[in-house]
Order: C-alpha cells, then sequence, then structure tokens
C-alpha cells in the first residue's frame, strides 16, 4: 500500500474508513444471522458471545446486572457487546484505510471470536462455528470493496472535488449496495428464524392440555385479599417472573421432543415422548416458585397453578429408590435443551411433596419462556436447583461425583427456600395520608407453610398481621395489617413464622450462595389530613 497520509482529503478518508467498518460490520452480522437462521438460533454471533459472557460472569457481577437491569439484563448485555463491536469495527474501518490487510486482519479476528465463543457454549457443535465465521469472512470481504473504492484515485476526467484523490460516487454506491443487501439477509434471516419456530409454535398451538387424575382444589375464595397494590395470588404467566441464562428462548417442538431418563440405579432407563410421558396419571398443584437470586424484597417469586405427571411416579417407574432406602443417587441432574444442568436431591423429589414434570402453567400449555413443553418444579427448592425449563434428560448420579451450572458459579449445591416476607403495599417512599393504611403483602417459606406474619413500625412492638386463608403449603400466603399512620416519615418491617414456628431470620445475607435473609422494610411519608406535615418529619424533614 502506498503511504497517502499527506493526500488532500485526510479528514474524509478517516470517516470513509469509520463509515466502511461499521458498514462491513452491518454485512458480516446480517450474513451471520441468516446463516444461524439454517444452522441455529443460539450460534448467532451476538447470540453466542452473550451466552459465553453470561457463562463466565462471576456469581456477583451477574447478582448486581440482575439487580441494575433486572429481566433488561439481557438486553443491556446486547447492546454493550453492540457497541463494543461498533467501537472495534470503526477501529477496523480506520485502520483498512492506512493498512489495508490490517484492517481486514482485525474485521476477520471478530469472526473467530464469534466462533470460538459458539463451540464453548454447551451442546454446541461444530457447525455452530459457521454463522460467526461467514459474519467475519463477509465484514473482511465488504471492508476490502469499500476501502478500496474510497481509496482508489477517481476516474481520469471526471470532475474534481469534494473527496480529493477519492472516488467518491463509486463508494457511495458501493455503500448503498452493502446497507441494502445487509438489510435484505437480516430481514431474510428473521423469516426464517421464524419459519424455523413455526413448527414449535403449532406444536404449542396443538397442544391440548390433558384432564388431570388428581385436580387441584380450587384455591379458596379467602386466599385473595382484596387489597390494592397486593400481588396477586396466582401470578399471571405474562407477569410471571424469568430467570435463564438463555438469550433466545429455546423453542421447542413438542411433537420431536425426548425425555430420557437414566443414570445410576435405574434399573429401566427410559426414553418418552410427550405423549408416553402423558399416558401417565396428571396432578394439578399450586406451587409458588422463588429464586435464590431473588434479594430481600424483590420480584423474583411467582405463584402457579402447575399441571404435570409426579416426578416420584416416574423415578419409582424406572426403579430408583431414594438415599433414604438404599439408592445409590443422590442428585437428579436435570437438563435442558440449551445444555443448561441443575441438580436436585433425589430424597426431596421423592419425599412425598408434588414435584412434578409440568407441562401447565395456569391452565396453559407452558409459555415457550417458561420451559414448554416440559419443565420440573419442585415445592420448597428455589429454582437453581429445582426447576429445569425445557427440559431434555434426567440422570441419576452423585453430588460428589457431579457439579451442576450454578455450582461451578459459586452457588449451593442445596437450595432449600428460605422464610421470606415481603411488603407489597404501600410502596417504598409512598406518601399516604394519616388515618388507616392497609399495610399488605405476602410470605412464603415453601412445604413449610406461613404460620403468621408480623409488622412493626420504625422498629417499634411487633404486631399480628392478619393472614390470608392458605392454599396449602407449597404457596405463598398473602397477609395484610390495618396501620394507623401518623404523619412523618416511617419505616415499615416485616417478618414471618413458618410452619415447624421458625421465625425468619433479622439477619442479612445476600443472594450468594444460598438466598437472601434479612426483613424487607419500607420506608414512607405519611402526609397530614391538613397537607401539613408534623415537625421535624416528613417532605420537610431534610431542611426544616
Ligand atoms: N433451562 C433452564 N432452566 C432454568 C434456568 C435456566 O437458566 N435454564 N434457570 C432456573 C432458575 S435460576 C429459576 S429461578 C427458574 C425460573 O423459572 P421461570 O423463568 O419460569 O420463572 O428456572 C430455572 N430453570
Ligand atoms: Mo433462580
Amino acid at each position: 500500500m502506498t503511504s497517502e497520509k499527506t493526500a488532500p482529503g485526510q479528514p474524509h478518508r478517516r470517516l470513509f474508513g469509520v463509515v466502511s467498518g461499521l458498514a462491513a460490520a452491518c454485512a458480516g452480522l446480517a450474513l451471520a444471522q441468516l446463516a444461524a437462521a439454517v444452522v441455529r438460533p443460539e450460534a448467532a454471533p451476538l447470540t453466542a458471545v452473550g451466552g459465553a459472557a453470561v457463562d463466565r460472569t462471576p456469581a456477583a457481577l451477574k447478582e448486581w446486572a440482575i439487580r441494575q437491569f433486572g429481566t433488561g439484563d439481557k438486553l443491556v448485555l446486547t447492546l454493550g457487546i453492540v457497541a463494543v463491536l461498533a467501537a472495534v469495527a470503526a477501529l477496523a474501518g480506520l485502520l483498512a484505510v492506512r493498512h489495508l490487510p490490517a484492517g481486514i486482519a482485525l474485521a476477520g479476528c471478530f469472526g473467530v471470536i464469534g466462533a470460538v465463543a459458539a463451540l464453548s457454549r454447551p451442546e454446541a457443535s461444530w457447525k455452530d462455528a459457521l454463522p460467526s465465521l461467514v459474519g467475519g469472512l463477509t465484514a473482511a470481504g465488504v471492508l476490502y470493496l469499500l476501502v478500496t473504492a474510497a481509496t482508489r484515485p477517481r476516474p481520469v476526467g471526471a470532475p474534481a472535488g469534494g473527496t480529493g484523490a477519492m472516488d467518491r460516487r463509486g463508494f457511495g454506491r458501493l455503500l448503498f449496495a452493502v446497507l441494502a443487501v445487509s438489510a435484505g439477509a437480516g430481514y431474510a434471516g428473521r423469516r426464517l428464524g421464524a419459519y424455523g419456530a413455526a413448527g414449535a409454535t403449532a406444536s404449542r398451538a396443538d397442544f391440548v392440555l390433558p384432564r388431570p387424575a388428581v385436580p387441584a382444589p380450587p384455591v379458596p375464595a379467602g386466599a385473595q385479599l382484596r387489597v390494592p397494590g397486593i400481588s396477586p395470588f396466582l401470578t399471571p404467566n405474562r407477569d410471571f417472573y424469568r430467570v435463564d441464562t438463555a438469550l433466545v428462548v429455546p423453542r421447542v417442538d413438542a411433537d420431536t421432543w425426548r425425555l430420557t431418563l437414566h443414570g445410576e440405579g435405574v434399573a429401566r432407563p427410559l426414553t418418552l415422548s410427550l405423549r408416553e410421558l402423558l399416558a401417565r396419571p396428571l396432578v394439578e398443584h399450586d406451587i409458588t416458585l422463588t429464586c435464590v437470586s431473588n434479594e430481600v424484597g424483590g420480584p423474583y417469586a411467582g405463584n402457579a397453578r402447575w399441571l404435570g405427571v409426579r416426578l416420584a411416579d416416574l423415578l419409582r417407574e424406572a426403579g430408583v429408590e431414594p438415599p433414604s432406602r438404599g439408592g445409590p443417587a443422590d442428585q437428579l441432574v436435570a437438563r435442558s435443551v440449551d445444555g443448561m444442568t441443575l441438580g436436585t436431591p433425589v430424597e426431596a423429589v421423592m419425599d412425598g411433596r408434588e414435584a412434578l414434570l409440568a407441562v401447565g402453567m395456569n391452565g396453559e400449555p407452558l409459555p415457550f419462556a417458561h420451559g414448554f413443553p416440559v419443565r420440573m418444579v419442585v415445592p420448597g427448592l428455589y429454582g437453581y436447583v429445582s426447576a429445569c425449563k425445557w427440559l431434555s434428560e434426567l440422570r441419576l448420579t452423585t453430588f460428589a461425583a457431579y457439579d451442576a451450572y450454578w455450582l461451578r458459579r459459586s452457588w449451593a449445591a442445596r437450595g432449600p427456600v428460605k422464610t421470606q416476607s415481603r411488603i407489597d403495599t404501600p410502596r417504598p417512599f409512598a406518601e399516604p395520608t394519616e388515618g388507616r393504611v392497609a399495610v399488605a403483602g405476602v410470605a412464603w417459606a415453601q412445604h413449610r407453610g406461613i404460620a403468621a406474619v408480623q409488622v412493626r413500625v420504625d422498629g417499634g412492638p411487633w404486631r399480628e398481621a392478619r393472614l390470608a386463608e392458605a392454599d396449602g403449603v407449597d404457596t405463598w400466603r398473602q397477609w395484610v395489617w390495618q396501620w394507623e399512620a401518623t404523619p412523618g416519615s416511617h419505616t415499615l418491617e416485616v417478618r414471618a413464622t413458618d410452619g415447624t414456628g421458625a421465625v425468619q431470620t433479622g439477619e442479612r445475607a445476600g443472594t450468594v450462595p444460598d438466598g437472601a435473609t434479612g426483613w424487607h422494610s419500607v420506608v414512607v411519608r405519611v402526609r397530614s389530613r391538613t397537607g401539613i406535615t408534623g415537625a421535624g418529619a416528613g417532605r420537610g424533614s431534610g431542611r426544616s
């Protein structure tokens, strides 16, 4: 390459470089997306890099991200990767106008990074490298074309102008073509992706939930208090929290889905289609699911009516005995179609509680985001040690022999749910008017039940809240306490007592390694009826 450092139009060359780099990245991503629609959606470079990042994120950082961004953490992650990609693409373009091979090599490098990330994901096959490699090659090729067009001397006889030595028109035409092809490829990728999921979507639409052999009794009327702002007793599916590592929700075709059950102490291994699984009697049961990543007072808890096959029955059918009866395996490792592994104590699954292989959630087939077609739900255990979504395999082994996904990321092997209670209303920093204020919320201690809830104001004596009617020991329980609120700033605190008589600990602990503890507290500012807050309290307290 000749050095053109001193050519006229130097600032333009930089701009052309940056534009070329960004356009090359667009084209690379679009073609990679298209290739991923053919190979598999998880292999798209942004998804692969994001997924690899999630796998390697230390628990503490992940906690922080979930706290900061909630369920939007995945969007934030993707935007972050796009920002880094754009920066490097611009750099590659700048580099390419000075030294073409270096710029192209940098662009191609990105394809390799994507490919390595894709190959590092659980369940990856060599084909997963293809989309990123296609993307890298495309980006390198496009960068080559654009930069040569930008640095080519303008045709002899063309009017001199603007960019000095550059063929501005040729570059413009090429840029337009690149962006048009990218948009076309991106669109085709989306359509193809939807087509790929069409079988799964149709299989869910066609799936009629079987009738339970053991229906759940209706939810007691008194389980739902009439207090504005309280969490509904049953969480609608669309509002149910979602926590998983999947950057694209797996869309599993129920018609080709299979479950295998095998491992230590399995006398009769099983492979079942959905129809075969559902030939067994189905049970309906209300279970509150909670996440170990839930902060005190946090939102990662939901209650649903689940329909499914009793896991213990299936294990017995396969000849499995729990450790207490001499079975060799103490851990049931559930694996999902996307390679997630969750380890559940066999003893807990077989001790008589309604541990389910669920297909129904609140009267509907599981939503894709919640594990269609089959997931596990075990009352009393946090989701990360029990609630495998998009289930594909059950393997019996020991805790000594195998660490599941979260264990390798500093979470505890056992995750029994800790007793918790949450103030849903009033909201933090609410400004209710003095007088009667309903303080209300939910409390949970799955499989032990909630025996009492108490509330206190400003560290004063604990007062008994009124409990809503219980719907068994596996669900949360609503509570309400009528507070005679006086003007000023007040701190409300709540604590629960579980069915064994144990009082929820006030000792604060973070979510890692086995669930947060402490009492949820909410600060409110009560306004006086006349609109004037008490001296030294309420709105004016900071300044007076
Ligand atoms: N396949 C798969 N299953 C999974 C997870 C996951 O990341 N992948 N996350 C688990 C965790 S940590 C929780 S709390 C529950 C959440 O289930 P939900 O998203 O339906 O609320 O799913 C569990 N099952
Ligand atoms: Mo979780």
